[in-house]
């Protein structure tokens, strides 16, 4: 069971976030001081785009009591939700930039930096079995070589790719079939291709940040979003949309990110200790979302004050939105170029592979 926060109404306001190391605070960044014993202590920060009790946070939160236990407190980590650095996009220059040592990122807000890492908002391309998808986004080499060198030139080094589940749309009338976006008002991540994919089923989408959405859904200028489940219920979009589709369109990919930097001056022993971290943590953000995403969607259903519709697409309906995506693919090797378009057809060719190895 997971520790849940208290009801988020409207407009997110993060009161714990005080990041004071940012811009200033010389005490708070300790980083590479000699201990008592001549060993070098580090007080770090981990930067989150969610809030306590959702997944990102707790995934964190994990990951720091991990990293402090298996360094015999040389590193101690801070764990920062959403809400104090301005948007996600803001956030993830303060890792680029070293103003935070650990972040999660969600690669839908890094598609004006790095374009590659818009192939995560190409709907109907991974699996729709989780398992193989756990094990593509741990085991890809187009991921976590070819994609990752590109963060890399930004300074930002991703350690795991990460399921958050699958996403699911909401909206304030029924989404079955593509005619039902026509004109609708959708709230999409700040990447071209996310706002491509949805003008393919003929919605208006608009690029905004988490944190005004509840109040835009509410308000009516947004007609709907997409999200996984436990996202959904756990920032009370539920309450002000009418309907919520199964479709699983995608799965919501984040990244378990470090400044390279930082990551590069650690010595020797806590460098590994954070690989090993972020190993052990592999099955538990797996576990993590699963349990979310089922606990969240069961809370959703049951939730008589705010009552949702819940439809789930049958095949046929998910083959209508899958002709529209596919093209969205040759989209992406156009407009991202030659790495970009190597780094898909790779990631491609070992979704197929992972999907016969499990006999799919
Ligand atoms: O929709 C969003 O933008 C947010 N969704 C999730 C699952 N995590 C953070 C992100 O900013």
């Amino acid at each position: 069971m997971f520790k849940r926060k208290g009801l988020l109404t409207g407009t997110v306001v993060s009161a714990a976030f005080v990041l004071a190391a940012c811009g200033g605070d010389e005490d708070a960044g300790t980083n590479g001081d000699a201990g008592a014993e001549g060993e070098e202590t580090y007080e770090v920060r981990f930067l989150t785009e969610e809030l306590e009790g959702q997944l990102q946070y707790e995934y964190a939160q994990e990951f720091a009591d991990r990293l402090e236990e298996k360094t015999d407190g040389r590193i101690v980590t801070d764990v920062y939700e959403f809400g104090g650095l301005g948007s996600e996009v803001n956030q993830f220059q303060e890792i680029q930039n070293g103003n935070v040592e650990f972040a999660i990122v969600s690669p839908g807000f890094t598609g004006t930096t790095v374009q590659e890492g818009q192939l995560f908002a190409l709907q109907f391309l991974f699996s729709d079995d989780e398992d193989v998808n756990y094990q593509v986004l741990n085991e890809s080499e187009a991921l976590n070589e070819g994609l990752s060198e590109k963060y890399e030139e930004y300074n930002v080094k991703p350690l795991a790719y990460w399921s958050e589940g699958g996403m699911q749309w909401t909206g304030n009338s029924p989404l079955r079939e593509p005619a039902d976006f026509e004109n609708f008002q959708m709230r999409t991540q700040e990447s071209t291709l996310i706002q491509t994919s949805y003008e393919q089923y003929g919605a208006d989408p608009t690029p905004l940040s988490w944190e005004e959405l509840y109040t835009s859904l509410q308000l009516g200028n947004i007609d709907g979003q997409e999200n996984p489940i436990f996202f959904i219920e756990d920032a009370n979009f539920h309450e002000v949309q009418d309907h919520m589709t199964i479709s699983d369109h995608n799965i919501y990919v984040a990244m378990t990110t470090v400044n390279t930097d930082f990551y590069n001056s650690l010595p020797d022993d806590l460098r590994e200790a954070v690989d090993e971290v972020v190993e052990e943590m592999r099955p538990v953000a797996h576990d993590m979302q699963l349990e979310m995403n089922e606990e969240l969607l069961s809370a959703i259903e049951e939730d008589e004050d705010n009552p949702t519709e819940i439809y789930t697409l049958s095949e046929e309906e998910r083959d209508a939105f899958r002709e529209l995506a596919e093209p969205m693919q040759d989209f992406f090797r156009d407009d991202v170029g030659e790495d970009g378009a190597a780094i898909l057809d790779q990631l491609i060719e070992e979704i197929e592979a992972a999907e016969e190895e499990a006999g799919n």
